[in-house]
Order: C-alpha cells, then sequence, then structure tokens
C-alpha cells in the first residue's frame, strides 16, 4: 500500500460537499478501489452515504445542546471545537481501513472547519504531508460576477488558514444553464474578464476595491482551474482525481498498480 492521500471537500452550506464525497467513493469502487469516507460532521441528519468513521459516534449535536444548554448553533460551534479532542480516535479508525483514498465530508457551515482553530488542527494530526483540499463554489451564489469573486474570496481565505494545496471545484453544474456555465468558466479563465464584469456590474466607488481584489485573484486564486463536477454520471471526479494524482504523485496512476 502508498501512503495514503486525504481529500477534504469543503465549501459553503448546501454546495454539495457530502454528495461529492459520496460519489467519489461510489468512482473509486468502480474501478474496484477502496477509499473511507470519514464524516466529520457531527449535525449531519441525512447523509447519502454509509461513513466508514464517523464523528457522531464520538460527538452528538443533541447531547451537547441538552447538556450545555445551548441552542443549535452554539452547540455547533462547540461540537466543532470538540472535533480536535478525537482526532486520536478518528485517526485509528481511519488506519484500520489501510485505503489510498481517505475522503473527509466537513461540516455543513463552512466557518466551522475553516476560521475555528480545531479545523486547521484536524488537518496537521490526521496528515500534514499528504492533505489537498477540494474546494466547492456553489454555481447558485457565483452567477453573477460579484457572486463568483465572493466565492473565489472564501476559496482563498480557506487556502489561507488550512495551508495545503488546494483544487477549486463548481459543483452541481446541471443547475446552470450552458450560457451561466461558460460565463463562469470565462471568468475563472482570466482576471481580466472577472475585473470587467465587477466593474461594470458594481457602482464605481467600488471599483478600486475591485481592482485590489482582482489582484489578489490572480495572485492567489486566479491560477487554478476551475473543475466542473455534477452528481449526474458522477461528472467531474476523473478530472479531480487526476489533479489530485498530479500534486502527489507526479502523475502516477493508483489504478495500474
Ligand atoms: N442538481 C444537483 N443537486 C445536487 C448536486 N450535488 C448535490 N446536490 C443537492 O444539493 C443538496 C445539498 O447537497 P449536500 O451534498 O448535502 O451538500 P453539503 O455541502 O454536504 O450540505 P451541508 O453539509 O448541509 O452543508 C442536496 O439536496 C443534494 O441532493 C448536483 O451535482 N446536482
Ligand atoms: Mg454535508
Amino acid at each position: 500500500m502508498k501512503e495514503e492521500i486525504f481529500v477534504y471537500f469543503i465549501g459553503t452550506a448546501g454546495s454539495g460537499k457530502s454528495t461529492l464525497s459520496a460519489n467519489f467513493q461510489k468512482w473509486f469502487q468502480l474501478r474496484g478501489l477502496d477509499a473511507t469516507i470519514v464524516n466529520l460532521d457531527p449535525g449531519a441528519e441525512n447523509l447519502p452515504y454509509e461513513p466508514d468513521v464517523d464523528i457522531r459516534d464520538w460527538i452528538s449535536l443533541r447531547e451537547v445542546m441538552e447538556t450545555n444548554e445551548l441552542g443549535p448553533n452554539g452547540a455547533q460551534i462547540a461540537c466543532a471545537d470538540m472535533i480536535a479532542l478525537n482526532t486520536d480516535d478518528v485517526k485509528k479508525s481511519i488506519d484500520s481501513f489501510k485505503s489510498d483514498y481517505i475522503l473527509i465530508d466537513t461540516p455543513g457551515q463552512l466557518e466551522l472547519f475553516v476560521f475555528r482553530e480545531s479545523g486547521k488542527y484536524t488537518v496537521e494530526f490526521l496528515n500534514p504531508e499528504r492533505s489537498v483540499i477540494c474546494y466547492l463554489i456553489d454555481p447558485i451564489l457565483a452567477r453573477t460576477a460579484s457572486g463568483f469573486v465572493s466565492q473565489l474570496l472564501l476559496s482563498i481565505t480557506t487556502n489561507f488558514r488550512l495551508n495545503r494545496p488546494q483544487i477549486n471545484v463548481l459543483s452541481k453544474t446541471d443547475l446552470l444553464s450552458d450560457k451561466d456555465l461558460e460565463i463562469i468558466k470565462k471568468w475563472s479563465d482570466s482576471t481580466d474578464e472577472i475585473y470587467g464584469a465587477i466593474t461594470t456590474e458594481e457602482a464605481s466607488i467600488y471599483r478600486e476595491m475591485s481592482e485590489a481584489i482582482s489582484r489578489l485573484i490572480q495572485e492567489f486564486g486566479g491560477h487554478t482551474q476551475l473543475i466542473p463536477t455534477s452528481k449526474n454520471k458522477l461528472s467531474g471526479i476523473e478530472d479531480i482525481y487526476t489533479n489530485i494524482q498530479l500534486l502527489f504523485e507526479g502523475g502516477e496512476d493508483l489504478m495500474k498498480d
């Protein structure tokens, strides 16, 4: 067995993290390979997969709410911090599966994992060297230029916080018209296109800010290719896999062993 690769699916609430994690595992299974799927969302209710490792075995959102008399949001925060206390057990459980790929479905709200220390700690604890972030951009929030740019800024913030190789994915593309998909692809290919679009869309008082943001994206986010995915026909998953293989194995294909 080769040393495993940890893939973290991160994105705003409802961006498709759990579905993509599930489909990635399905894609592996269809090729006769094994991937361990880990649910790190203590508040998850209906998962579209059967987790191999499940943080809910150690942390219960309902119990935290009742014991600490917290509302759902306060309890989510407490649970997110508690993840860090259970990383040792999670790691042991992951190790028992001996898979090449570990797929990690992160909590619904991105800020719970990205902004709080426990997310960063968890990534560093589980495997500091062989972790990659698969960042999901929700297409419904990316149909306007300013919406798209805000999503890219969140992706850059995630990169800044977790400091790991990152792949940007445009999820649920079946929900976009061909025209909207083309426009988003154009923006993702060229910072000039983004700049042109935000300065047209937004009032001119934002011009200076738009310029600065475009420069930031050019330097830190614009260079990453945006991979379109959809749950239909497991579309885009092969591209994500190829990108990850390039990052860690110099393109060597696991499937060929
Ligand atoms: N049309 C379409 N719907 C999708 C796709 N992927 C996910 N969905 C739907 O989007 C909703 C949210 O998907 P999830 O996979 O639960 O998203 P999530 O990011 O894990 O959501 P939270 O964990 O609650 O933040 C579900 O109703 C999915 O069926 C897709 O590719 N196409
Ligand atoms: Mg989810």
